[in-house]
């Protein structure tokens, strides 16, 4: 494959060749972090499926371990697919996962580590009870669509559970099982939770979060501290949506606030608007929180992509936990990958005028970090395009991208811009008055990105719930060589876009202020950075 790699990353999670997809069973288990993910030890192209195992001590410096789990018996010789650990009793870690068997039906294999004292939980042994839980005439599984165990969580009667992910026709499901020994496992009658419509639940997610506070909680716990919520990966779209809601334990029922079903599938939440599929959360006791770890494909052609040797990274792992408005959630990346920061550039507030190109100098632009916080004045919002009808985001943020001037917006910033703007990629906000209230648009716009018109250039968006007037609108992005990681609203919404400029690679990379609006718009705060380079294959 080819020497010449501008896309590899700096500090976004790959190994140094192959396709990766899902993460798989992260964990902190006596003090070290795990990383399993989905991996073709042969090539750049999904296929030859096995668990291969990073290990680190922050979640941004990994250091690679032998494949964890890999085919070697009748219940997972075609693959070893997604799944998830559980800390069970006596803090012993256990995996699920999807084997795909001789028939190439999906099972679901149980494996625990062959010593327990080893921190870096090298070897795993599989369970001579293999396949625990299985499509069969009686229960009526789709052998095809019975995949991606979550990781359990006790309820009150002393039972572990465990989601699969199945669909029943264009019916998703979170098909629920129930075991005490977590060896044996029955199936519930009723799923935890299904939607019409809404095509085959991949790696379901489930879990508790707090009413009050930023802090994570243990899977198991459900008591009126915490909401639940309910996250699938769905098939048809490529997107992570997640329902927030209350998980009556005597029913076994998920029930949630606002459901697939109330809502058109464009009003759900999504963990991210870009590039962002079978994400997996777990619990850091350590630190009190919960991490969400994602994958980001390419958007490159597969032909590209066997060029370059490799396909797929990891999303900077993000905090997650419930929004004060109890109404979405909130993610954030994980403090440690502060550390990579130098170089801190710091701007005075400044204003922001209508046409105005600002260049961001002294950071280091194809490896960077970069904070900016925007003020509307009260007197401009009379300037705001009126929004008609209701459209989705993301068209939105395609019909108007950064070219197409508003009296407000679109101000952001373009990253990866080639010295004469023949390539950028833009992340921005716009507003619209709609039905009498500021709207705030945020996009992510990648139509420019690349002079190479192989790669997918697809726009992201999506609402943004922020006050204009009286809130501060705020974007974070994390620019890594192929990677635009945009946090919009302090969290309130993500997009994460991949990008292979053909110009505006390396040290010919450039940052942006911009405000391609009529209106001049007020940077309160600018704080930039270079990224060092994270050791994401290192020595032990
Ligand atoms: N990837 C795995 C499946 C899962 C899918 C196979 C989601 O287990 O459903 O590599 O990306």
């Amino acid at each position: 494959y080819s020497t010449n790699q501008p896309y590899r990353t700096g500090y976004h999670f790959q190994p140094p060749k192959n396709w990766i997809n899902d993460p798989n069973g992260p964990l902190i288990y006596k003090g070290v972090y795990h990383l399993f993910y989905q991996y073709n030890p042969k090539g750049a192209q999904w296929g030859n499926i096995v668990w291969a195992h990073s290990i680190s001590t922050d979640l941004v410096n990994w250091t690679p371990l032998d494949p964890a789990i890999f085919p070697s018996q009748p219940s997972d010789i075609n693959g070893c697919w997604s799944g998830s650990t559980t800390i069970l009793h006596g803090n012993k870690p256990a995996i699920l996962y999807t084997g795909i068997n001789k028939l190439n039906h999906q099972v679901q294999n149980l494996a625990y580590p062959k010593n327990v004292s080893d921190p870096f939980l090298r070897e795993w042994i599989k369970s001579p009870e293999n396949p625990v839980m299985e499509p069969t005439t009686e229960n009526k599984i789709n052998s095809s669509s019975f995949r991606d165990p979550t990781t359990g969580w006790l309820g009150k009667d002393g039972k572990w559970r465990v989601l699969i992910g199945s669909k029943r026709r264009t019916t998703g499901i979170a098909i629920l099982y129930k075991s005490k020994d977590f060896v044996n496992w029955d199936k519930s009658k009723h799923p935890l939770h299904s939607a019409k419509g809404t095509g085959m639940w991949e790696c379901p997610d489930f879990f508790p979060v707090l009413k009050n506070g930023i802090n994570g909680v243990d899977t198991s716990l459900n008591d009126n501290s915490v909401r639940h919520v309910l996250k699938v990966s769905l098939d048809d779209h490529k997107h992570d949506y997640y329902l927030i809601g209350s998980y009556e334990e005597e029913k076994d029922r998920f029930v949630p606030d606002k459901g697939f079903e109330e809502v058109e599938i464009e009003y759900v939440f999504r963990y991210d608007y870009g590039k962002y599929y079978a994400s997996k959360t777990f619990f850091d006791y350590e630190k009190n929180r919960r991490v969400l770890l994602g994958w980001a494909n390419e958007s490159s052609s597969v032909d590209d992509d066997i060029k370059k040797g490799w396909s797929g990274i990891h999303a900077i792992p993000r905090a997650i936990w419930l929004h004060k408005s109890g109404k979405q959630l909130v993610q954030w990346p994980v403090v440690e990958i502060e550390k990579l920061r130098v170089n801190h550039v710091n701007w005075p507030t400044k204003l922001l005028r209508g046409d105005e190109l600002l260049q961001i100098n002294g950071v280091t632009a194809s490896q960077a970090d970069v904070e900016i916080s925007f003020e509307v004045n009260e007197n401009d919002i009379g300037e705001a395009e009126v929004l008609e009808k209701w459209t989705d985001p993301q068209i939105l943020c395609s019909q108007k991208g950064t070219s197409v001037k508003s009296g407000l917006g679109p101000f952001g910033l373009l990253a990866f811009a080639s010295k004469g703007l023949q390539e950028f990629t833009s992340v921005f906000f716009r507003i619209f008055k709609f039905q009498n209230k500021n709207l705030v648009l945020f996009c992510s716009d990648q139509s420019r990105s690349s002079l190479n018109k192989h790669n997918d250039l697809t726009s992201y968006g999506t609402f943004l719930d922020v006050d204009v007037l009286h809130e501060k609108l705020s974007l974070r992005t994390l620019i890594d060589h192929s990677v635009v990681e945009s946090f919009g609203g302090e969290g309130k919404a993500c997009i994460t876009a991949r990008v292979y400029p053909t110009l505006a690679i390396n040290d010919k990379a450039f940052i942006y202020a911009f405000n391609n609006g009529t209106t001049d718009i007020k940077i309160t705060s600018l704080s930039a950075w270079s990224m060092k380079k994270a050791q994401l294959n290192g020595k032990l």
